[in-house]
């Protein structure tokens, strides 16, 4: 594959098409200082027999964002010093790091966490129904988070990794959109990263939450970041591409 490296046009900002506003507000968009973040594609999540599918609810509506999240990730790793973060959602095989709360209530959702299921122990580190999704496995040097909630900030090792290597936008895809991926861009959008949510690369167990999600974003000048599709992050990337 040939190497490709990400350029700043000399005197020119370089902007996404999004809404509320052009991604990122300051223009200051390159390789060294963007990730992509790719939320819980896990089977758990968008796989036959996982999670979300043993509580009853539509997996077309989460497996929507894997075609795109992975054209989008195809083109990211051609660019030079571009990072890429994979979360994980899961507990340990103790389940100690497992609030007595959140198991009572996916026990009341009919797919409680740690029981036993034909992809393993639903949500429990290493089992099947935990792994990300074999589309979209992460290759060697793309940073994995395990994360026992749903923010991918709270008990986790990822500010310390985006400060340490200079990021400050991060584009947010994954599943799913009105939970994890939601409470990631707020925790994120606290911290001070400069976010942008994909609506073709992210899905939720309900369309209409989907669409809520995405709104809210939209409201007071952009209150978490802006919104955009993938086609308008390739065009960016796609142009700024030159080869090394
Ligand atoms: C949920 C997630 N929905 N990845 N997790 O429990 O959004």
């Amino acid at each position: 594959m040939t190497a490709l490296t990400y350029q700043k046009k000399e005197g020119i900002d370089m902007y996404i098409e999004a809404n509320p506003y052009l991604y990122p507000f300051n223009g200051e968009l390159t390789a060294g200082n963007t990730a992509l973040v790719i939320i819980d594609m896990q089977t758990d999540f968008c796989g036959y027999g996982g999670y979300v599918d043993q509580m009853g609810y539509d997996i077309s509506l989460t497996r929507k964002a894997i075609k795109p999240i992975k054209e989008l990730l195809e083109l990211v790793r051609k660019i030079d010093n571009f990072t890429v973060i994979h979360t994980r959602e899961g507990h340990r095989p103790d389940l100690s790091d497992l609030p007595e709360n959140k198991r009572w209530r996916s026990q009341q959702a009919g797919a409680e966490i740690g029981s036993q299921t034909a992809n393993g122990r639903i949500l429990v580190r290493n089992e099947p129904g935990w792994e990300i999704i074999e589309e979209l496995t992460p290759a060697p040097g793309e940073v994995i988070i395990d994360k026992p909630g749903k923010g991918s900030f709270y008990a986790t090792d990822l500010d310390l990794i985006l400060k340490t290597k200079g990021i400050k936008n991060l584009i947010l895809t994954g599943i799913t959109t009105d939970v994890c991926v939601h409470t990631t861009m707020r925790e994120a959008n606290d911290r001070g990263y400069e976010c942008l949510i994909l609506e073709d690369c992210t899905g939720a167990t309900d369309y209409d939450n989907h669409l809520a999600a995405l709104k809210m974003v939209t409201m007071q000048g952009g209150v978490f970041g802006s919104v955009s599709s993938s086609n308008h992050v390739i065009k960016v990337l796609s142009e700024l591409l030159v080869n090394a």
